[in-house]
Parts: structure tokens; C-alpha cells; sequence
């Protein structure tokens, strides 16, 4: 479904960023136009909420064209399903510790080669998240969801901190707490979690920094107070409750890759062809979908290939994996 709807946008559509930002401004347009702006969520979405309703609601919300006919995962499902090792190693022990976290206030500090290096309070960057709400279909690596993501584009983000020309990648790193993220007491991973993007992929339209879902704040679990979404790539490239971001000439070292280098590589492109060392990443089992979510085929860069393929053209994907 996801798949039907991301090719049938015509990769111009979102290649060229002109395009795109016309198109943005005629949805908005559109909008404004026919008495359409969105309070909150739309009817459908609301209709669908079911959750717990405590958290901050962000207002003048728009959905985004993209995956809109998507059927949105169960909120219980997105909320109590999840990979955060900050906060317990099961799947749903980010949800019960969810409470450690702090996620206000919270700053993001933007540095590194770049010519105005700053640190944004979050309530500036959630200011810049009410035009858009985004609908994603995210494959994580085992697993599927569709997410009502709220967002911003994190190309867009980026761009206020006129990166420069020795920015060849942007590394983002989560809050180093123990006391809020008390996995960190255990040398499991090497924290704080880091993760890369080259800057090609971090300027492609379809790369976001998530501030919600289901019309509200993030829940602490799925990274509370902003996450990185990166739509065509696995799980763990979606770093959680980040404090920092870094424009840098080499390429960052990522944290699950310094973990296992063998297993994770930097790039993370959906790509069932390229096993991982322990499992086949031929198939992901959608949650949500039957008693125990039923197995769907994974498609290359997951599904967006006609969108992000030719960030990798000349690669051998199989060892930039
Ligand atoms: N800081 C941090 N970010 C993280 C992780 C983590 O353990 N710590 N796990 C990653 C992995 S492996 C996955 S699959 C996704 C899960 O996101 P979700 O729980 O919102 O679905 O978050 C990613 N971001
Ligand atoms: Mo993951």
C-alpha cells in the first residue's frame, strides 16, 4: 500500500526540492483556501486515537500527501512495542520506565562545520513543526509499523545552521544522563547512542526529526523530546531524544557499528538481499495485522527506492551495507 502510494508520486515530485516546496506551499494554499486548516487532528485521526490522551496536543496540524490513505498501527502498538536501551532491553521496557525521562526543558545544540552554530530550545523547534503532520510507513528491522509521525524536515532544520563545505555527514547523539536513562548504567551499548547520516541523505526530503505522533507530543519511549526518521532505512538509524547534532568532514561512527561492525554498517539501507549475519532480512512481520501481525515481503529501501536510489548510485550496497 505504502509501496503503490510512494511510487506513484513522481520522483521529481520529491527529488526536486523546488517542487517539493511549491508543493508544500500549495497544500497550503489548498488549505487556507477552503476553510480546510486543522485545528488538531482530522476526523479520521481522532476517530483512531486511542491513546492515553495525557500527553500535549500540537495544533494546526496538515497532513502531508504522502502514505495519507496509510491505516495508522494502533497507538498501543507504536507506544508499547519498542527498541530504546536507555530505557530497559524488552520490548515494552521503554514504556514502563518511560517516566525517567525528562524531555523538558531540553536543548539541541547544533555545531561543528557549519556557520552558525547554536542551541535551539525545543519549544522554538516544536514552533516550526505546526504546518505538517507526516504519515510513514517504517519498517524496523524485524518488524513494521505506520506511524502518524509529526515532523519537520530535517533538511530544512539543518539548513538554518549554513552548514559548510567540508560538511560531508551530520552525526546526532542522544542525551548522556543515567539518572533519566538509567540503561545507561550498564555498558551495554557505548553511550551516549550515535548515529550518521551522509549529508545527501540528510538533506533528502523524505529524512525528518520527529516531535510527535497521533497529533501529540512524543511519547518518552519513542524518543521524547525529538527523533530522527529516516523512512528508507532500519530501526536502529532513528536515533532517539537527541541533544546533539554535528556537522562533520568524516564520516561518524555510529553507535550500533562500533557495537558490531560486522552486523550493522553505516549506510542501514532496507535491503533484503543483504542478510543479516544472524537472520534473513527477507521478510518483517507487520504489527497490528492479524493475532500475531502477519509477514509481508521487505522491499528494497522500503519501497522508496524511486525517491532515494540515486543517492547510492555507483555503490555496491552489499559492502556499504
Ligand atoms: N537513543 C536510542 N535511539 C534508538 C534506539 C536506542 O536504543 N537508543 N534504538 C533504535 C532501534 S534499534 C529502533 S528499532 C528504533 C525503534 O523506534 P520505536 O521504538 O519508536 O519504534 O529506535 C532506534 N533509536
Ligand atoms: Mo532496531
Amino acid at each position: 500500500m505504502i509501496i503503490k502510494q510512494a511510487s506513484r508520486i513522481r520522483p521529481s515530485e520529491i527529488t526536486d526540492r523546488d517542487v517539493w516546496l511549491r508543493r508544500r506551499q500549495l497544500i497550503k494554499a489548498a488549505a487556507a483556501g477552503s476553510g480546510l486548516l486543522l485545528g488538531g487532528m482530522s476526523g479520521v485521526a481522532a476517530a483512531l486515537y486511542r491513546g492515553p490522551g495525557d500527553l500535549n496536543r500540537i495544533g494546526n496540524l496538515r497532513e502531508t500527501d504522502h502514505g495519507k490513505e496509510l491505516k495508522p498501527t494502533a497507538y498501543k502498538h507504536i507506544t508499547t512495542y519498542n527498541n530504546f536501551y536507555e530505557l530497559g532491553y524488552g520490548k515494552r521496557a521503554p514504556a514502563e520506565n518511560a517516566g525517567f525521562l525528562k524531555p523538558r526543558p531540553w536543548t539541541i545544540k547544533v555545531f561543528g562545520e557549519c556557520n552558525r552554530p547554536s542551541v535551539v530550545d525545543i519549544e522554538d523547534v516544536l514552533k516550526l513543526d505546526q504546518e505538517e503532520r507526516i504519515y510513514r510507513f517504517r519498517c524496523v528491522e524485524a518488524w513494521a509499523m505506520v506511524v502518524p509521525w509529526v515532523g519537520i524536515p530535517l533538511g530544512d532544520f539543518l539548513k538554518r545552521f549554513e552548514p559548510n563545505s567540508r560538511a560531508k555527514y551530520v552525526e546526532f547523539t542522544t542525551l548522556y544522563d543515567p539518572e533519566q536513562l538509567p540503561g545507561q548504567k550498564r555498558n551495554v551499548l557505548d553511550w551516549p547512542y550515535r548515529e550518521g547520516l551522509r549529508m545527501d541523505e540528510a538533506m533528502h526530503p523524505l529524512a525528518f526529526l520527529a516531535t510527535g505522533l497521533y497529533g501529540e507530543v512524543l511519547p518518552n519511549q519513542n524518543g521524547a523530546p525529538l527523533r530522527l526518521v529516516v523512512p528508507w532505512k532500519y530501526g536502529f538509524k532513528n536515533i532517539k531524544s537527541i541533544v546533539s547534532i554535528r556537522f562533520t568532514e568524516k564520516m561518524p561512527n555510529n553507535t550500533w557499528r562500533r557495537t558490531a561492525s560486522d552486523e550493522y554498517g553505516f549506510y542501514a539501507n532496507v535491503n533484503p538481499d543483504v542478510p543479516h549475519p544472524r537472520w534473513s532480512q527477507k521478510r518483517h512481520r507487520v504489527l497490528g495485522k492479524g493475532l500475531f501481525g502477519s509477514k509481508e515481503d521487505t522491499l528494497m529501501f522500503n519501497g522508496y527506492a524511486e525517491e532515494v536510489a540515486h543517492l547510492y548510485r555507483g555503490m555496491d550496497l552489499r559492502k556499504n551495507f
